[in-house]
């Protein structure tokens, strides 16, 4: 039969349910699946990235073929890959001359841009719809911020508990109180039992892209072996099922925990398979919330874990679309200083730091404490580019896509926007490190020392940073009582602190 309808369906569009689909014909509807070198190239995606998106994307394709959808399936070793999306569907129209073209709206602005531009390019319509993987539409996160003059994701996320019903005892908060978090900051010892992971054996079609991953991207970041992410929506669900048996009851607890010998603690390591497609986040927050129901599961876990994602994903979203592109140029804080090398390498003395990047190259993960308090902080208190960081958390993360990446980094971890995220910078010295982790312990530097060559180089650049921008951030009221504190500290000791600085970060040159 005539192709009526091309189809795209891109790398994180991997779900069954997806708009483009819904009311798609079988017989007549093309579905074009491309791996394309533009999408694993405009940042150096960490190899395992690009294998788990591939090999996600050869399963998907298969269990579409099996349900009865015709497939059109273009490999990036195939012989005349273009290398792009624009390209592959121009020659998708060629093999199949469709009336018209169909794709569920992009996740990114930069691809979005491209096609819109592919009705006038191709002389056909093209129907961009709605992602309804969603929770909130990009209008209603408009009208509530409309005339708003600040956007916190609190009162936003109140909305999104009234919008899915979770965890809503009649229009009240479940146990009276909308937040728990201030039962969630516990730090873990190493003697807690700890869950394990879902491991998944690669398969053939997933050996065949590791294969291909190593020759044509042994470049990139990260290392691609031992593979064990799962690759389809059943392994999504194993994973998701392993996590409320294992790790949501302390998941609450231990949120902000850091341990050395612990990558993972109570996380649950689903963010690259929700991104992707191949989980429902909203699926996935009934399945946490009829835990609690049960009874396993205590409330703050429950609560902590919904607002992560409908509150932080949607809210992180919603400004995404609201505020780009100028979003991605801001730079508040006019920092200048490019990205030092051991962020590539894990190679630095500073314990927490070299940690944390490691696992990030073995693992293309990294929990949210670790890549906000740790690398994000860091970076922000050395005065690193915020777009040289933003490039770097794009890259090395399963999970990283611009829409969530970006203002996760730019605003909240880097407070490049100025506060649109976050009231006040996430800036913090040793104490903080030491005090949720316990990676001071076998650190060169000692947390307890505040100034010279032994001294934890976070101390004295978290008081060089405030003075760096002082005459931005003296307004800020929350500021207030940590300016009033360095303003008062002896002449001697705030020089001996700069200088500490100064020293540590001419070595970072
Ligand atoms: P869990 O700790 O188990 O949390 C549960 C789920 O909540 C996650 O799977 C995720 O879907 C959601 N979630 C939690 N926090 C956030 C958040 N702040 N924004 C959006 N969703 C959230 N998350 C990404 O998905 N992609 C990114 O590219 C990304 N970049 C980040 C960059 C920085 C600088 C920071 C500070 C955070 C970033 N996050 C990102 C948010 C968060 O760190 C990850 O979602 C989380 O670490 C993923 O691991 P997990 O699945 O084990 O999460
Ligand atoms: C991240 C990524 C990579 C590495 N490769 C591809 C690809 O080859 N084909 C594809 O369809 N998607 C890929 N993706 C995900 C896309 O970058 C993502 O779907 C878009 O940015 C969404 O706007
Ligand atoms: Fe990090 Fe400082 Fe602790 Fe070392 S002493 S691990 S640099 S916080």
């Amino acid at each position: 039969m005539k192709t009526e309808k091309l189809i795209l369906i891109m790398g994180d569009q991997l779900s069954h349910g997806i708009s483009s689909l819904q009311n798609a014909d079988k017989s007549s509807a093309r579905i074009l699946i491309a791996e394309v070198f533009e999408e694993a190239t405009y940042v150096r995606h960490h190899k395992k990235k690009i294998a788990f998106l591939f090999s996600a994307m050869r399963h998907f394709a298969e269990e579409l073929e099996e349900a009865g959808w015709q497939i059109d399936y273009v490999k990036l070793d195939d012989d005349d890959n273009s290398g792009s999306f624009t390209g592959e569907v121009a020659k998708a129209l060629e093999r199949h001359t469709p009336k018209a073209i169909c794709v569920t709206e992009p996740s990114e602005w930069r691809v979005k841009q491209d096609v819109e531009r592919w009705g006038e390019k191709f002389g056909l319509d093209v129907e961009i719809l709605p992602d309804e993987r969603f929770i909130a539409t990009h209008d209603e996160f408009e009208k509530w911020a409309d005339g708003r003059k600040q956007l916190r994701m609190e009162y936003f996320y109140r909305d999104m508990r009234r919008k899915t019903d979770l965890l809503m005892d009649g229009d009240k908060p479940e146990g009276g109180k909308w937040n728990y978090d201030s039962e969630n900051r516990k730090p873990a010892k190493n003697d807690l039992f700890m869950p394990s992971q879902c491991r998944f054996e690669p398969d053939d079609i997933t050996l065949e892209v590791l294969d291909l991953v190593e020759k044509r991207f042994d470049n990139h970041f990260g290392d691609l072996q031992p593979f064990w992410f799962g690759v389809t929506a059943e392994h999504a669900q194993k994973a998701l099922q392993h996590f409320l048996d294992t790790a949501l009851p302390s998941f609450g607890d231990y949120q902000d925990a850091m341990l050395e010998g612990e990558k993972f603690l109570y996380h649950s390591l689903l963010s690259q398979y929700i991104n992707a497609g191949l989980l429902d986040p909203l699926e996935v927050c009934q399945r946490v919330e009829a835990e609690y129901s049960k009874g396993r599961v205590p409330l703050n876990a429950t609560e902590g874990f919904i607002r992560q994602i409908i509150g932080w994903r949607e809210y992180v979203r919603g400004i995404y679309w609201l505020k780009m592109p100028e979003y991605v140029g801001l730079n508040f804080l006019g920092a200048t200083r490019n990205l030092p090398d051991f962020y590539w390498t894990g190679e630095t003395d500073m314990s927490c730091l070299h940690h944390a990047i490691t696992q990030t190259k073995e693992e293309a993960y990294a929990h949210h404490i670790q890549r906000l308090m740790v690398t994000g902080n860091f970076a922000m208190l050395a005065g690193v580019d915020p777009h040289q960081v933003h490039e770097w958390y794009l890259a090395v993360y399963a999970d990283a896509y611009e829409w969530v990446e970006l203002p996760n980094t730019l605003g909240m971890s880097q407070f490049g926007d100025g506060g649109l995220l976050g009231s006040k910078p996430y800036a913090a010295s040793g104490n903080y490190i030491n005090k949720m982790s316990d990676y001071c312990k076998n650190c060169r530097y000692d947390v307890k020392q505040k100034t010279g060559e032994d001294a934890c180089p976070f101390n004295a650049l978290y008081w060089d940073f405030l003075v760096r921008n002082q005459d931005t951030l003296k307004g800020n009221p929350r500021l207030g009582q940590v300016y009033n504190t360095w303003n008062k500290m002896d002449a001697e000791k705030r020089d001996t602190y700069l200088k500490s600085a100064d020293t540590f970060l001419r070595s970072l040159n």
